[in-house]
């Protein structure tokens, strides 16, 4: 039986929806407009003033907002209210650039932690589960937000963090852990260690995971399942926008429901702007319904995805998006071909590889270079070298009919890439130096 956090909204009749998102969206452009002059100039600029903003139907012409205008107006130059009402801040793990800081009023965190709850819901959690948070707690949005979400379905939180992988397992066994969330690397990893104690999916309590954070192939879900005995669910967000809860998915676990009722997307074509149709890939830009700290109007998140409004088994009316491909700052350009490192992992999952690998690009006579460098897992591992041999062959013939690009494949001995706790880091792109 589905099971439902918010179901009036969750399952709310298109007009209903749309009749809630305009008039939140009236208020929260006028909210913008009355109080973050940085926005109020950026409509000015481009010649739109509050009165031409009628209906979301207007909503194209406001303009985008990026992470250099919130890098431009760090820390306080977005903020929509005054700083004696907000409680709490958190912040972007900054691997690009200066770190972006979000604020909250109690109000904000509320709506916040309601829509972790509905994902925790949507993964089968009640009051009788007990969850294990392993998303760093902090600046990093997973932890505190899972956390409060778990707090909302009344599920016995566990705040474990991440790292301190035997604790981990020892705290899913000693306490009867049924829904962990942590990254899908960390979860893999977590997998791989509970194979390396012996310990099968019978061993293990868990019944559902909530992962997310970052990009992961659908090989990599049924990898983690079948190792851990669980449901995997995807969950998505970022920092600008709250954290993790802005979408996620139900049991149908084919892409994730928008929480549109707080977040209204739209997908653009990134080099020119122009709103694409229902279906079309495109970059996702949001526009905060009803955010008072930290409100963003068309917000352009860098990530590459679809939406689409098909009827979800699931009975939840709120459009889904398809789990985003990647960002486009993580897509690489190699000879003139667009490459994520996301459509890579596919290619060695479904060789039998695990998720520890490491994508190495260089330039060698103004000649782009990749290199694949990929562990062997202990079932796969061999010191043949005709077989070593045989194996990378493969590897770059998949390689090349998936990307249509030949890359140099390398297989390393198991356990010589380093793991991560948080968000991987996978690609090594030597031509920037
Ligand atoms: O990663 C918030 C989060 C925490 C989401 C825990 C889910 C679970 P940031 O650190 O600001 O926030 O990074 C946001 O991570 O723009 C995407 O590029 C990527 N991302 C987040 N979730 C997913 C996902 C958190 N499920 C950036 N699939 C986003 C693919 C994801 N990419």
């Amino acid at each position: 039986m589905e099971r439902y956090y918010q179901k009036d909204i969750e399952c709310a009749s298109r007009e209903t929806m749309l009749e809630l998102q305009n008039e939140k969206f009236l208020k929260q452009v006028r909210h913008v407009w009355e109080n973050v002059p940085y926005y109020r100039k950026k409509m000015e600029d481009n010649n739109v003033a509050i009165e031409d903003i009628k209906s979301l139907e207007d909503l194209h012409k406001l303009p985008f907002l990026s992470k250099e205008d919130l890098r431009e107006s760090y820390p306080y130059g977005l903020l929509g209210c005054d700083l004696k009402k907000c409680v709490r801040i958190q912040s972007t793990s900054g691997t690009t650039g200066k770190r972006v800081v979000a604020f909250y009023t109690p109000e904000d965190i509320d709506l916040w932690e309601d829509c972790c709850a509905r994902a925790i819901t949507a993964a089968g959690g009640t009051d009788e589960d007990v969850c294990q948070v392993s998303y760093g707690y902090g600046l990093f949005t997973g932890g505190p937000g899972l956390n409060g979400g778990s707090h909302k379905v009344g599920c016995l939180t566990v705040p474990t963090s991440s790292g301190n992988t035997d604790r981990q397992i020892m705290f899913i066994r000693d306490l009867s852990t049924t829904i962990l969330c942590c990254t899908p690397s960390y979860a893999a990893y977590l997998g791989e260690r509970m194979k390396e104690l012996g310990l099968g999916p019978d061993d293990i309590p868990l019944k559902a995971g909530i992962f997310g954070a970052e990009a992961w192939s659908e090989e990599m879900r049924h990898d983690i399942e079948k190792t851990m005995g669980i449901k995997a669910y995807d969950i998505y967000g970022l920092t600008e926008l709250s954290g993790p809860g802005v979408s996620f998915e139900c049991s149908a676990q084919n892409g994730m429901h928008i929480n549109e009722d707080h977040f209204l997307p739209e997908i653009i074509d990134p080099d020119t702007g122009e709103v694409l149709p229902e279906g079309s890939e495109g970059e996702l830009v949001f526009t905060s319904l009803d955010k008072e700290a930290f409100p963003l109007l068309r917000y352009r998140t860098k990530d590459i995805c679809m939406l689409s409004r098909e009827k979800c088994s699931c009975g939840r009316t709120l459009i889904k998006m398809r789990k985003p491909k990647g960002r486009s700052d993580d897509m690489l350009i190699i000879r003139g071909v667009n490459v994520f490192p996301s459509q890579i992992e596919t290619v060695l999952m479904n060789h039998g590889y695990a998720a520890n690998y490491q994508i190495i690009v260089d330039r060698v006579n103004n000649t782009d270079t990749l290199e694949v460098r990929v562990e062997m897992t202990p079932e796969l591992f061999t010191d043949r070298i005709i077989e070593i041999k045989e194996r990378q062959k493969a590897l770059v013939d998949g390689l090349k009919s998936m990307l249509g690009l030949k890359a140099q494949v390398t297989l390393v001995a198991p356990k010589t890439i380093t793991r991560s706790e948080g968000k991987a880091v996978r690609v090594i792109d030597n031509r920037k130096i």
